[in-house]
């Protein structure tokens, strides 16, 4: 009997190392806000996103002429071009541009998983293209939430729960892991209303304080946009 390929949730960077064993691909989930940022962007016609972890490569390439974002605790780093809004990236000066990009975790989670055969950039803005895309792969899937400092966050393991919801469905694809049985769960009470569900959580009052809440609406309304960025050597692209 041919067995069906496996998805997975990974709830933190950190726990990496512990699941990637078989999979050959991930997904990068970081909802508030990288991965959002990504995908609008790339849908904007942004060409390249260079993702780096740290501020002094992010320095380096600004050094070197590069447009460069950066994002600290939700804010603009200041020096930098442009932060992590995904509002920003609706800019027609941004077509056929490359940008360098670093954020608190989503650039981080991103680079975290480096040595993987394929990852992709997931988010709830692409959420139907993204199962779309890994039900005609049909490869052994980890979701990788990028999570805050190492820390579980509500919103990228629902949209875990979301993705992996969809591949279930599909009967294309198994799980074996307790993290998709729990964010699968997650997400079916989250998805009637997101933005609500959210309320208490710790991402979205961080960014309501910096008066984000459009940010958070806009990151929270599923398949807006049908880009599924992928990387190629260091650079991502769609
Ligand atoms: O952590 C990250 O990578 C960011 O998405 C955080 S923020 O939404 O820009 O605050």
């Amino acid at each position: 009997m041919i067995s069906k390929p496996r998805v997975e949730v990974c709830f933190t960077p950190n726990l990496f190392p512990l699941h990637i064993e078989d999979f050959q691909v991930v997904v990068v989930i970081d909802v508030l806000r990288a991965t959002s940022a990504i995908c609008t962007a790339f849908h904007y016609g942004v060409k390249k996103i260079i993702p780096v972890s740290k501020l002094e490569e992010a320095i380096e390439y600004k050094e070197k002429g590069y447009l460069v974002a950066a994002e600290r605790k939700g804010k603009i780093v200041p020096g930098f071009d442009y932060g992590n809004s995904p509002f920003t990236y609706m800019n027609q000066n941004l077509k056929n541009k490359t940008l360098v990009l670093t954020t608190t975790n989503g650039t981080k989670a991103i680079n975290t998983a480096k040595n993987v055969e394929s990852l992709i950039i997931g988010s709830i803005i692409n959420l139907n293209a993204v199962c779309n895309h890994l039900i005609e792969l049909k490869k052994n899937v980890l979701l990788l939430c990028s999570g805050w400092q190492n820390k579980f966050c509500l919103e990228d393991t629902i949209c875990a729960g979301a993705i992996t919801d969809q591949l279930l469905k599909s009967r294309d694809f198994l799980s074996e892991s307790d993290s998709s049985i729990a964010s699968k769960y997650l997400f079916l009470s989250a998805k009637d209303n997101y933005f609500g569900y959210l309320k208490a959580s710790s991402h979205r009052k961080r960014l309501k304080k910096l008066n984000l809440n459009q940010d958070i609406k806009y990151c929270l309304t599923p398949n807006q946009t049908n880009v599924v960025p992928r990387r190629e050597k260091n650079y991502l692209i769609s």
